[in-house]
């Protein structure tokens, strides 16, 4: 009969359900392995085909990590905290924690449905109170090592958005929201920040030890941007105040010929001069609503204004006038700097529209040309640095400062600290009380979890705080003493639970502790992580922050989360464009098991191309991957339903070679995250199995169990034929024999003169005089020859005869 996918299929999901057949033994004497895909959050939309891709790749290696004898931990969870939950409970009236179970159990559902071979005992949820508790208990432990503190901090405020809503950098375009497109201001907020910026260095150097992608590594080291320089102070004119600025180039000191502050430094209003006062304040005005990215673009337009004040150059006592001007940031360095237009494109573009002095500093570059000189070179018209190259001159002129007292060696870092509030409900309750007296404390660790209380209308606040303000009976508290206090009514962002949830997979029950030793000891870190390129730096960075703080209060035992990590592409539209609803063509993968089953699905994602390369779907190629699966099954299974008598115990030994090849390199391929490969060489072995007469069982058992992590229906149906009533879960990986892999026959060249004539097959081991008998026999080359007789043969063993006339 043909192969029934919807038969097949369930009856194996239901085999594995009522069998626990891949729950993670909780003994600990196999070795481990731990393979971990990025947990989705889960939207009304349930899953997309794109999440399938990824969770067959960790399914494969899990899979076939078993039959190698691994204890494998392959877990699933939910990061279910987050804005689209709350806004689609604020729209309809639900509940977000009903929304969430509804849309946790649809997934769920469909995850079954895919036969990926997660340990579902271990399911983490962020928003369950038993796993928050570990969150907010990390919170705690953050705040009293000094890393968790509060602050007021710039935010992009949307006073229409839902009411009043705070939104993060990435989701403003033009000033605006990006989600329906209300006006964001800059204004200052109160916040909770971690301080990520303390373990900056170590989250660039450990990079080197990751099997991580170059690409992500290198996305997080511009993230972290480390940059070496150096901080110069620069007295204001008459003021008490310095100016000091960070400068990768103090070498080019003698060249600074003005200063520019960022128009929010908060020595503008005081430095600014009479004069100037209302110039300086309409220039600020104009500019609050420009973004980072825009006021740092290169490519844009520079403007500023002169503050009416000097300072004085500390190298030459030189008076150089202080401006403030958009291209400079408040958020980097000391928010100010040195400007040396002859040496640095920025300053030398701002220079030429105010009509600033450029002096050249570095040979190589001069006040007239149309650009500023940026490359090395012997140093000039610069006192005690004269004759040095760059590297020699930042050492002299930073030991000068030194001495001086007027600067010091300075390490910059891009990185900034993580803001971790968000004026939200539906997050993790941070757990801290403001009483009236101005103290702040921790909830006791033994009250964790402080539970979000459950309330009726989760509409914002509209004051820019979160919904929890409203709720008095969980905002007020009282202490024994009658001391009055409010709770913290910001929760934590969305990427708090994903911070640490690969964690709670190794010990999910523990209700003593976040994890006990003897996990840790045993699991220590996660060995393969999938998911998407899009997480480059955010969650990568900030899990790895929270695990380092771990390592450092001894809770774990490795100093990086992920030890290998891999990136899906994406999985486009047919027409090659992303995948929406606007334009028609998202694929449901509900659709695709049903009407093709999940083995297909399964094998299709793996075929289509290497893993990280973003693929449109093809339904000619889902269909062509039913074809093949039906292929396989015919190629065993009769119209019976029985095994088929070319399944036997004899061996002929013609399937040997390819036998050998196709275990060697499935099991190589899978090992390397190459699955289109692997699947390629399946292929191949079939189109042979299919011309010979006899196929051995073992080799049939063998195959089934290659095959078995790509379809592992199927494959558990086929197996069932050679071993009733167990499943293949846990056999042993087939082997190899090496010797089978060796060549019986080679081809080679055959030249006249070095011209190749003839390609001919020869024995793998035969030397010169067997090769050069061989070649001279062939029937192309002794017509070619036409008797003319050889002055001299050249044979190069298991590559070519040359045969010189
Ligand atoms: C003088 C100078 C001369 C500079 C020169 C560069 C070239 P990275 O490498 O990215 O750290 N800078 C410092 N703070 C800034 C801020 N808040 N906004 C905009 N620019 C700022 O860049 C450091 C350099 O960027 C610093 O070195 C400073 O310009 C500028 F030939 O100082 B430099």
């Amino acid at each position: 009969m043909a192969y029934d996918h919807k038969q097949i299929e369930k009856k194996w999901q239901h085999y594995w359900d009522e069998n626990q057949t891949f729950k993670t033994s909780s003994s600990h004497d196999k070795e481990k392995y731990y393979a971990l895909d990025m947990f989705p959050f889960p939207s009304g939309q349930g899953l997309h085909v794109g999440h399938p891709e990824g969770y067959t790749a960790t399914d494969i290696v899990s899979r076939m990590k078993r039959m190698q004898g691994f204890n494998v931990l392959h877990p699933m969870g939910f990061d279910a905290f987050g804005l689209p939950t709350e806004e689609y409970a604020i729209k309809t009236g639900e509940d977000p924690k009903t929304v969430t179970q509804k849309n946790v159990k649809n997934f769920r559902r469909q995850m079954k449905s895919l036969g990926l071979s997660y340990d579902w005992s271990r399911e983490v949820n962020t928003t369950d109170p038993k796993y928050y508790k570990w969150t907010q208990w990390i919170f705690e432990q953050l705040y009293k090592m000094g890393l968790a503190y509060e602050d007021e901090i710039m935010v992009n405020w949307a006073p229409d958005y839902n009411g009043g809503t705070v939104v993060a950098n990435e989701e403003i375009i033009d000033g605006k929201t990006e989600r329906g497109g209300y006006p964001v201001y800059r204004v200052p907020m109160r916040q909770w920040a971690l301080k990520i910026t303390a373990y900056a260095d170590r989250l660039l150097d450990d990079l080197d030890d990751l099997d991580w992608p170059e690409a992500i590594k290198e996305q997080q080291r511009n993230w972290i941007g480390r940059s070496i320089g150096a901080a110069v102070n620069f007295q204001v004119t008459d003021h008490d105040e310095k100016v000091e600025v960070f400068t990768t180039r103090a070498d080019t000191l003698f060249g600074a010929t003005y200063l520019v502050l960022a128009p929010e430094h908060e020595l503008v209003d005081q430095i600014v001069s009479p004069e100037q006062k209302d110039a300086v304040a309409a220039f600020k005005a104009d500019l609050a609503t420009k973004s980072d990215l825009e006021r740092t673009d290169l490519n844009k337009d520079k403007s500023g204004i002169f503050t009416g004040a000097y300072a004085t150059n500390p190298v030459n006592g030189q008076q150089i006038p202080i401006w403030i001007g958009d291209y400079v940031l408040a958020s980097y360095g000391t928010g100010a700097v040195m400007a040396v237009p002859a040496h640095d494109q920025r300053d030398f573009d701002f220079a030429k529209k105010y009509d600033l002095p450029i002096v050249p500093v570095i040979e190589g570059g001069t006040a007239d040309e149309t650009e500023a000189y940026t490359g090395d070179g012997v140093h000039i018209n610069s006192g005690f640095l004269d004759g040095l190259d760059k590297d020699e001159a930042i050492d002299k002129a930073i030991a000068w400062l030194t001495d001086e007292g007027v600067g010091e060696k300075r390490v910059n870092y891009r990185l900034r600290d993580w803001i971790f509030s968000r004026q939200r409900y539906w997050g993790e309750p941070i757990p801290v009380i403001h009483w009236e007296d101005g103290e702040t404390s921790l909830v006791p660790e033994d009250e964790l979890p402080l539970r979000l209380p459950e309330v009726d209308n989760i509409m914002p606040s509209g004051t820019g705080e979160s919904p929890l303000v409203n709720i008095d009976d969980w905002v007020n508290v009282v202490d024994e003493n009658g001391r009055k206090g409010k709770r913290e009514t910001n929760t934590m962002p969305q990427w708090a639970g994903s911070s640490w949830y690969y964690l709670r997979y190794m010990d999910p029950h523990n209700d003593k502790e976040i994890i006990s030793e003897d996990a840790v000891h045993y699991w220590h870190n996660v060995d393969l992580y999938i998911g998407g390129a899009e997480h480059a730096v955010l969650h990568l960075l900030y899990a790895r922050f929270w695990h380092k703080v771990l390592y450092d209060l001894g809770v774990v035992d490795t100093k990086e989360p992920f030890q290998e990590l891999a990136n899906q592409g994406m999985i486009l539209g047919e027409n090659h464009e992303k995948m929406s609803k606007s334009k028609g063509n998202v694929v449901n993968p509900d659709d695709v098991v049903e009407e093709y089953g999940a083995d297909t699905l399964r094998l299709y994602e793996m075929f289509m191309g290497p893993l990280d390369q973003s693929i449109a779907w093809s339904e000619d190629g889902l269909s062509g991957s039913r074809r093949w699966l039906d292929r396989v099954w015919r190629l065993f299974i009769d119209d019976e339903n029985n095994l088929r008598d070319h399944i036997t115990t004899h061996n002929d030994h013609k399937l040997d070679k390819i036998y050998n090849e196709t275990v060697k390199k499935v099991t190589d391929d899978y090992a390397n995250l190459r699955f289109n490969t692997a699947i390629s060489q399946m292929m191949i072995f079939i189109n042979e199995a299919y011309k010979v007469d006899g196929i051995p069982a073992d080799y049939m058992a063998g195959f089934v169990q290659l095959l078995n992590p790509v379809a592992p229906h199927m494959t558990e149906e086929l197996w069932s034929y050679l071993h009733p009533d167990t499943t293949m879960t846990y056999s042993a990986w087939p082997t190899y024999d090496e010797s089978a892999l060796v060549e019986d026959e080679i081809k080679i060249a055959v030249q006249i003169n070095g011209k190749v004539r003839a390609n001919i097959m020869i024995p793998a081991d035969a030397d010169r005089d067997k090769m050069t008998e061989l070649a001279l026999a062939d029937e192309t080359i002794q017509s070619r020859l036409d008797g003319a007789e050889p002055k001299k043969v050249i044979a190069v063993p298991g590559r070519l005869v040359n045969i010189v006339v």
